[in-house]
């Protein structure tokens, strides 16, 4: 029986996943689950990386505690973020939260300065203001300190996974979401480094999901008391791990990754760089196995995370399921937004910016918890409407349901609703797909499956799979409608 590793840094939280193989069959247990939350310090707002680090720290002594015999571990976490090692060997600086400020505008002024034609061109990736790109670029007008001369750019797994064993390596997966990476020469793009001036020299040597990518340092296995284990690069972005473990049954797929963002696409063995897909402001990140997942970002969860954090400032503590409670006794299909207008990406007081965002557009405002979060997640179903849609039109296919995986599949409500407003049956399992994937990528490196496709199979016979059928079809359609009027979103 092999036993392995998983850290899945999610952006809400993170956990260590035991994985355990017998005959084909997955068992897991969560060894450790903890907060991350990000720290705002003065203007900036930071991920708390040494604390995470520490965290992982305390998944293998739990481990090593229960006298579990490790065959070897991997780390995934959210996209875009980055650390830098200097010359000495150290962390430059803090690494910054995707959601900081420091970000405003650059988007804009590289497009300014490189057509957005050809930044899609080359790297096929969704404009997002908080691109690696636009980070960098930011850092270099603000002339950051921690960009120097021989310097190596670590995204978050790079940077963890280097404490742990010493070694520098940039994986795949996430390499691709610095909107930096070209998918077609399958390598770091030297015309955007030229025109952004960014030394080549940053940009390591590229590690594919599956390679072995080193063993715990020394140091570490003193310190801990624990033996040398190999460290596997796996889809280090949570999303390609998450998609990894969709247990499809056919070759073409539709999905939704459901946590603090909600990712929905389809999986291709090209990217798709095409005008219309430019146009849609889709993506081509990097998968396992060479693959592409095709697909948008929509806001997601990120929304009530924060009502719920704004409520609890005010000393109002509600559970997930409380809200969910509350939401299913309010008034149904009442108002609507549209999850991804700009008020809702910076973190900040959600209740207010829904309030306004109704004024805006001459709807009545929610009125309290239960009309609040009813609001959200039927307004995120209607968005799923919208990008189930598109990417039926972009990638020629006709999906016969959704597969959903993620923390979200807990929201019941939220499944049903996804299912009444696309119209087609959702499967939602496994809940913890990230970290399912980060486990199957390490057993296909060490040949426990043939393939992803054999590794899909023992997660669906593993994991149970809940199937939402469609109902209240017409209520949806005359919402949907009117979704699309409100938010002004087009064809
Ligand atoms: P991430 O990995 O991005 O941190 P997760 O995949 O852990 O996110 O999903 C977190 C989200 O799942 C929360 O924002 C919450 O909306 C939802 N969630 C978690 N637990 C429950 C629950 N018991 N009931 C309903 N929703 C839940
Ligand atoms: C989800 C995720 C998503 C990225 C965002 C920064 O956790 O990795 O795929 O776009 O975080």
């Amino acid at each position: 029986m092999s036993s392995i590793l998983a850290f899945d840094l999610g952006a809400s939280s993170g956990r260590a996943l035991l994985g355990r193989l017998t005959d084909g069959k997955i068992e897991v247990e969560e060894l450790h689950r903890f907060p991350n939350d990000p720290v705002q310090a003065g203007d900036r707002l930071y991920w708390d990386i040494l604390r995470l680090y520490h965290e992982i720290k305390q998944g293998l002594l739990k481990a090593k505690h229960r006298g579990i015999d490790l065959q070897s571990m991997g780390i995934d976490s959210w996209a875009v973020d980055f650390g830098f090692i200097g010359k000495n060997g150290e962390l430059a600086g803090n690494p910054y939260h995707y959601r900081d400020r420091h970000t405003e505008e650059a988007m804009e002024r590289v497009m300014a300065e490189i057509p957005a034609g050809v930044i899609f061109a080359r790297t096929g990736i969704q404009f997002l203001p908080f691109n690696t790109i636009y980070q960098l670029y930011a850092l270099k007008q603000a002339k950051s300190p921690v960009l120097q001369e021989g310097s190596r750019l670590l995204m978050i797994p790079d940077l963890l996974r280097y404490f742990l064993t010493g070694e520098m390596h940039n994986e795949f997966t996430n390499a691709t979401t610095t909107q930096l990476y070209n998918p077609v020469t399958d390598d770091w793009d030297p015309e955007l480094l030229r025109l952004l001036d960014l030394p080549r020299s940053w940009f390591g040597n590229v590690l594919k999901p599956g390679e072995l990518a080193g063993r715990l340092q020394p140091s570490v296995c003193e310190e801990l008391g624990v033996a040398s284990i190999p460290v596997y690069a796996v889809a280090e972005h949570d999303t390609g791990s998450a998609v990894a473990a969709v247990p499809a049954t056919e070759k073409s797929f539709a999905y939704l990754s459901c946590g603090t963002w909600s990712l929905m696409g389809t999986e291709v063995d090209k990217p798709v760089l095409h005008e219309l897909a430019q146009k849609l402001n889709f993506t081509n990140e990097g998968g396992f196995g060479n693959t592409f997942r095709l697909l948008k970002n929509i806001m997601g969860l990120w929304i009530l995370q924060e009502c719920r954090r704004e409520w609890e400032r005010e000393g109002r503590s509600y559970s997930f399921p409380e809200l969910v409670q509350l939401a299913s006794n309010a008034k149904p299909l009442a108002t609507f937004i549209d999850p991804d207008d700009d008020l809702f990406l910076p973190p900040g007081d959600m209740p207010a910016r829904i309030a306004e965002y109704c004024r805006r557009t001459n709807q009545a405002e929610p009125d309290g918890v239960g009309e609040i979060v009813r609001c959200i997640l039927e307004s995120l179903a209607l968005k799923y409407r919208y990008v189930f849609e598109m990417t039926e039109r972009l990638s020629g296919q006709s999906f016969g349901g959704l597969h959903m995986v993620g923390g979200g599949i807990q929201n019941t409500l939220l499944c049903q609703w996804t299912a009444n407003a696309i119209g087609k049956p959702v499967w939602a399992g496994p809940s913890e797909g990230s970290a399912i994937g980060n486990l199957a990528v390490q057993w296909i490196a060490q040949g426990a499956f043939a393939d992803i496709w054999e590794a899909r199979k023992a997660i669906r016979e593993s994991f149970p799979v809940e199937t939402y059928e469609p109902s209240d079809s017409e209520l949806w359609v005359g919402a949907y409608k009117r979704f699309r009027t409100l938010t002004g979103l087009s064809d």
